[in-house]
């Protein structure tokens, strides 16, 4: 937790369970907050710039944020033949939002934060985050995506979970029931991407997210970035559809995405291509 920042030159975000920590030298503390849902800290750090945190666990930092905002945007941006609707549950920090609007084609892309209080947090401390909040696309709700998603049948083309650890209220995000009803939601193309966490220290049984996938999806693969500020660095991400290949991308996007792709810090369609080939660690934990 993060009681008594100030004063304290370092901040740590434990692994409890796993006796391992993850530390972060402290230039200042910015913000501080008991939300509704959550403690909403905001530090300046010397190592890794502004960091933002939700109970006490990191979330997004300015060294390392377009790696999880690109490849979660960009992928299923590449591999659907033509997005109109995007659903983003949690992600409150805007950074997906942002790489969706990049693409001209997408007509709708609804942002569903449960705490309304990391959207304006976000909007002040990482305003390159919340850059695409204000397009007139995107419609913020602050509501609780589990109960949003089940008023909707095959509507959106891709819906992402960007949510925190499946602890508490996010533990619903990660269910067979929820995938269920993200399913329905989707389009007959529809694609479903979520962050799975570290499988080095598989804190939270990580099998079992993808099991439940697969009990919903003929299509379920998972792929890696570095996100240096989370537990283990070693990050994973589950893409899941209803029959579009992930390492498929389509022919006709591919000069729009040549020229997009110069001004990405991390996504490529090199990268793109690669990142399902997986190593074996990855491969068990995961069973893709
Ligand atoms: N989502 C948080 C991923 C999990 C981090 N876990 C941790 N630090 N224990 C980040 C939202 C980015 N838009």
């Amino acid at each position: 937790m993060t009681e008594n920042l100030l004063g304290n030159e370092w901040y740590s975000e434990r692994y409890f369970h796993k006796n391992v920590a993850t530390s972060f030298k402290i230039k200042s503390v910015l913000h501080s907050e008991q939300s509704k849902y959550q403690k909403i800290d905001v530090l300046d750090t010397l190592g890794v710039g502004k960091l933002l945190l939700l109970d006490g666990k990191t979330m997004v930092s300015e060294i390392d944020e377009f790696v999880y905002h690109e490849v979660m945007g960009n992928i299923p941006a590449m591999v659907h033949p033509k997005i109109r609707n995007v659903l983003i549950i949690g992600g409150g920090d805007g950074g997906i939002v942002r790489e969706f609007v990049k693409h001209p084609e997408i007509e709708r892309i609804d942002l569903v934060e449960i705490d309304e209080r990391v959207i304006e947090v976000s909007k002040i401390y990482f305003p390159n985050c919340t850059s695409g909040l204000s397009d007139p696309r995107v419609n913020v709700k602050p509501q609780d995506g589990v109960e949003y998603i089940k008023s909707f049948k095959n509507f959106f083309d891709v819906i992402i979970i960007d949510s925190t650890d499946p602890e508490d209220f996010a533990a619903g995000l990660f269910t067979q029931e929820f995938y269920k009803h993200v399913s329905d939601a989707l389009t007959d193309n529809g694609i479903m991407m979520a962050q799975t966490e570290n499988p080095f220290y598989d804190e939270y049984g990580i099998k079992s997210f993808y099991d439940n996938l697969r009990a919903v999806y003929p299509v379920v693969k998972s792929f890696t970035g570095p996100m240096l500020i989370y537990p283990g660095v070693f990050w994973t991400f589950a893409y899941a559809s209803k029959g579009l290949l992930p390492t498929q991308l389509n022919e006709s996007k591919i000069p729009f995405m040549s020229e997009l792709q110069k001004t990405l810090k991390w996504y490529n369609m090199d990268w793109h291509r690669g990142a399902f080939n997986i190593s074996n660690i990855h491969k068990k934990v995961t069973g893709c």
